[in-house]
């Protein structure tokens, strides 16, 4: 061990607030996710996806020189268990990103049956657009039987055996038509995730290709399905996001006030303590135990879901979880679903903290456990304050307190970028593809996907937003990459003038938006679907999503759910590019199919590519390459072509006046 490692110097987070926490850890003998992913190191058997478990005759690994040539016990080969390997893990990604959504329509449901008060609709025009779209009459309707009718169709979509899901009609024609000729219009979401685990099991679909194309299925009724779901629903009952100013980075805890994390992904828990924390009764609880008030913080994509919708600061993403409770300042630290680290219950042993988790499927030993109900969501979070406050007077340790933060703006939903564009009542997505067909904007690139301690963590995503924007992208970013990019202090429309190229920066200025457009949690990167097939339909670039000068990365993906929406924005017509090694490296066949076939079938492809320089050079060149097939303007920094003026603020508000008082944005 070199001795800067010894004296925990490694650098361990691109984020100066994680890395000194971190180097105070070592010192404190407080282990993280660092550590441990020094000492565990990937099986490179698996890593590769050259290893079968699929049954009890093996695992067997295909290893050495005739690797490509040798058989499991079974027969299969290396491309067959390689391809089964990845769908397994796309399967897990749908499952989860699945069951998240329906979890949402259950609560829209128990809203719309009178069942809680706790909850109500918020967004009514947006309830209205999805019913629209789901072929439900709203018109002079109780909005509560709309939602019930919206609630039950969408819960359709689970539970289908056989036609087609509801959201597949949001998608261009042409993409629809793609996914029709090669058979993988998802059925149910329930249905494909069974059928995935069904045809890799031992002795079944045994061809790499056919394997793969139900992955593709699998993914579609994910990004079309259940994160679609997840983000229409949270919008209804949480309201669409707009714009709001907030802020990030690990130093947002304060010493004087009673520090609540809210960490996981679903909104509906989180959304609750937004409102109990502002009660009086319990504020006033809190200055009877000696603190000035009670600050909420979010952690990873229940952070972002809290972020848009009303401007709680994040503490940042995946590999801040353990970082936070060595700051010795949370009192209680809360967790719903998903990417929720165990490990959190061993650091919070050697402060005060409580961790208490809050979903039935997901229970930590060690942990102390309040079932969340959404029929009496505010009382669950009323005694979950008071367990906050209660810790209070329990600080003792001393733990590493920061104080940097950054501030961000985030909220960009689909219908607000819409709005920007053109105001109320002539929002649009014309000036957008106005500004990328006069090579202002070179392309667009969704930025997404988690944060890993097997690099130093927020690294890669910091570079390549940072050249990206150089470059004239625009970045829309999600999940824990919006917290990286947050909590680098990228997320102001200042870093435009900073940092942007020319002709991005011109955009920028004249909407007044950042270069990097923070659009929600990983559920929401089907804002960046509906997004994509809006610019489609509004003419000038390609006329369905492949084609466009646009590219999904992943930089430092580690979660099933990054594979699963890797394969939806692959077969929605994105070539995609997941940093770090290839889980299906040890398969030139599986290799090819993903890249080379993918692309001649959807103009979508999954590259997996470990050196961020290539990722930048890549993605530019996917974007280039797509400008010259759609015969646009070569892009040239600085120089662009004539268009029409973008519409600034005050000719937006001008418009404003004249109209009514707006209801929504959209
Ligand atoms: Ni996305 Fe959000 Fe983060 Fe990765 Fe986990 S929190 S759902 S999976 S680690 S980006
Ligand atoms: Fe080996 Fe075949 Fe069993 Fe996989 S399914 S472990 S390749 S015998």
């Amino acid at each position: 061990m070199a001795s800067e490692e010894k004296k925990g110097k490694k650098a361990r987070s691109a984020s100066a607030p994680a890395q000194e926490i971190i180097e105070w850890g070592m010192s404190q003998d407080i282990g993280t996710c660092f550590d441990r992913a020094d000492k565990m190191k990937p099986c490179p058997i698996g890593h590769s996806g050259a290893c079968c478990k699929v049954c009890h005759m093996g695992p067997c690994r295909f290893v050495g020189k005739d690797a490509d040539t040798m058989k499991g016990i079974c027969g299969a080969t290396l491309a067959t268990i390689s391809a089964r390997n990845i769908v397994r893990m796309a399967a897990g990604g749908t499952a989860c990103h699945g069951d998240h959504g329906r979890d949402m329509v259950f609560t829209l449901l128990a809203v719309a049956n009178g069942e809680t008060k706790d909850f109500q609709i918020k967004d009514v025009r947006k309830l209205y657009k999805i019913a629209g779209i789901l072929d439900i009459e709203f018109e002079g309707r109780p909005v509560l039987d709309v939602a019930k009718d919206v609630g039950n169709k969408l819960l359709e979509d689970y539970g289908r055996q056989r036609g087609e899901m509801n959201f597949i009609r949001r998608a261009p024609k042409k993409t629809q038509e793609r996914w029709k000729k090669w058979g993988i219009v998802p059925r149910g979401i329930d249905r494909e995730v069974a059928e995935t685990l069904d045809r890799t099991t031992m002795g079944m679909d045994a061809d790499p290709d056919s394997i793969l194309l139900h992955g593709l299925r699998n993914a579609v009724a994910n990004g079309w399905g259940g994160s679609m779901i997840s983000t229409e629903v949270t919008d209804i009952l949480f309201g669409t996001p707009m714009p709001v100013k907030a802020e990030a980075s690990l130093g947002i805890f304060t010493e004087d006030e009673v520090n609540i994390v809210v960490h996981g992904h679903e909104p509906s828990l989180a959304e609750t303590m937004v409102d109990v924390v502002a009660e009086p009764e319990l504020i006033e609880y809190a200055k009877s135990k000696g603190a000035k008030g009670i600050n909420l913080g979010g952690m990873c994509c229940t952070a972002n879901e809290v972020l848009m919708r009303h401007g709680i600061p994040t503490a940042g993403g995946f590999t801040n979880q353990e970082p936070a409770i060595m700051t010795g300042l949370i009192d209680a630290f809360t967790v719903d679903i998903q990417c929720i680290m165990p490990a959190i219950v061993d650091v919070a042993k050697k402060f005060h903290t409580k961790v208490i988790t809050t979903a039935e499927k997901v229970k930590i030993p060690g942990a102390m456990h309040i079932q969340f109900d959404e029929h009496h969501a505010k009382d669950i979070a009323r005694q979950i304050v008071k367990i906050a406050i209660d810790n209070y007077p329990n600080r003792t340790k001393k733990g590493s307190h920061v104080t940097e933060k950054f501030p961000v703006v985030a909220g960009f939903s689909h219908e607000y970028i819409e709005y920007m564009q053109g105001g109320r009542w002539r929002g649009s997505f014309r000036p957008l593809n106005d500004a990328i067909m006069a090579g202002r904007i070179r392309g667009v690139v969704g930025l997404a996907g988690c944060d890993s301690p097997r690099f130093p963590s927020t690294g890669v995503h910091k570079f390549l937003a940072t050249e990206l924007i150089k470059r004239d992208v625009l970045i829309v970013s999600t999940g824990c990459s919006s917290a990286a990019c947050g909590g680098a202090g990228y997320l102001t429309p200042e870093m435009a003038l900073e940092q942007a190229g020319p002709g991005l920066r011109e955009v920028c200025e004249a909407i007044g938006i950042p270069p990097i457009l923070h659009l929600g949690a990983c559920v929401d990167n089907t804002r960046i679907l509906t997004i994509a097939s809006a610019m489609a339909e509004e003419g000038g670039l390609s006329d369905e999503i492949g084609g466009m000068p646009a590219v999904g990365i992943a930089p430092e993906w580690i979660t099933e759910k990054a594979v699963s929406i890797g394969m939806y924005f692959a077969v929605s017509g994105v070539p995609v590019i997941f940093g770090g090694e290839s889980p299906v490296e040890a398969s030139k066949e599986v290799t090819r199919i993903m890249t080379e076939v993918w692309f001649e079938r959807f103009k979508g492809a999954l590259h997996f590519e470990p050196d961020p320089e290539k990722i930048l050079a890549l993605a530019l060149d996917y974007i280039d390459k797509a400008r010259a097939a759609l015969k646009l303007r070569k892009y040239e920094p600085g120089k662009f072509a004539a268009e029409k003026v973008l519409m600034d603020m005050a000719a937006r508000r001008e418009i404003e006046k004249a109209a009514k008082p707006h209801l929504g944005i959209y």
